[in-house]
């Protein structure tokens, strides 16, 4: 499902992050080491190669709430954001550290001139984060930052279950009409 957005689109899916063709950077879940792991991480990684943690060694550690890109190697994109989301109950405050991953990927997405990036629900898995506050964040960060960048033209959120899906275009709905 997708809807138009002060000359910018919005997609929503239910679907595997690392399986995104048509998108230019997709965004990991990482972890401060920038290893591979569980959840998005796993996926991004395995489909990637062994290449895709070489190259985030140049990088590690990263603190909560930064981002940083690497290239895609075999997955079937350009390049991919690791952002690392907060902890919940333990990297404080959550909701700005939070607010932070979508800022920074955005911005750092905007500035190697991407058309078109692919979100996770960062943080909502291993990290704990409350799904519905981090859905709500997710999406008022992008409504505030997408308007205001040139090259980034394109934002699509890839929910793993079709509830999480069924959420976030209900949120959109809501905001778009
Ligand atoms: N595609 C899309 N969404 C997915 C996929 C996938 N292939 N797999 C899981 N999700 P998580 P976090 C959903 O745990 O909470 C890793 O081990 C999942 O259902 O990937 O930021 C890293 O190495 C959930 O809704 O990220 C870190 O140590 C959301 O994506 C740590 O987990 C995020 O789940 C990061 O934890």
């Amino acid at each position: 499902m997708s809807w138009e957005y002060k000359g910018k689109k919005l997609e929503v899916v239910q679907g595997d992050i690392a399986s995104q063709r048509d998108i230019d950077a997709v965004v990991n879940a990482a972890n401060a080491q920038l290893e591979t792991g569980g959840g998005v991480a796993g996926a991004l990684h395995r489909a990637a190669g062994p290449e895709l943690a070489e190259a985030g060694r140049k990088h590690a550690p990263i603190n909560p709430g930064e981002a940083v890109i690497t290239p895609a190697f075999q997955l079937p994109n350009s390049n991919v954001i690791h952002c690392l989301g907060p902890v919940y109950g333990q990297d404080t405050p959550e909701d700005e550290l939070l607010k932070n991953c979508y800022e920074k990927t955005l911005y750092l997405g905007e500035k190697e001139k991407q058309k078109s990036i692919a979100f996770p629900a960062i943080s909502t898995g291993a990290f704990g984060f409350p799904f519905e506050k981090a859905l709500d964040l997710a999406v008022d960060t992008v409504f505030e930052v997408l308007p205001e960048l040139e090259h980034v033209e394109f934002v699509r959120f890839v929910l793993f279950s079709s509830k999480e899906a069924e959420a976030y275009k209900k949120a959109l709905e809501k905001k778009l009409g």
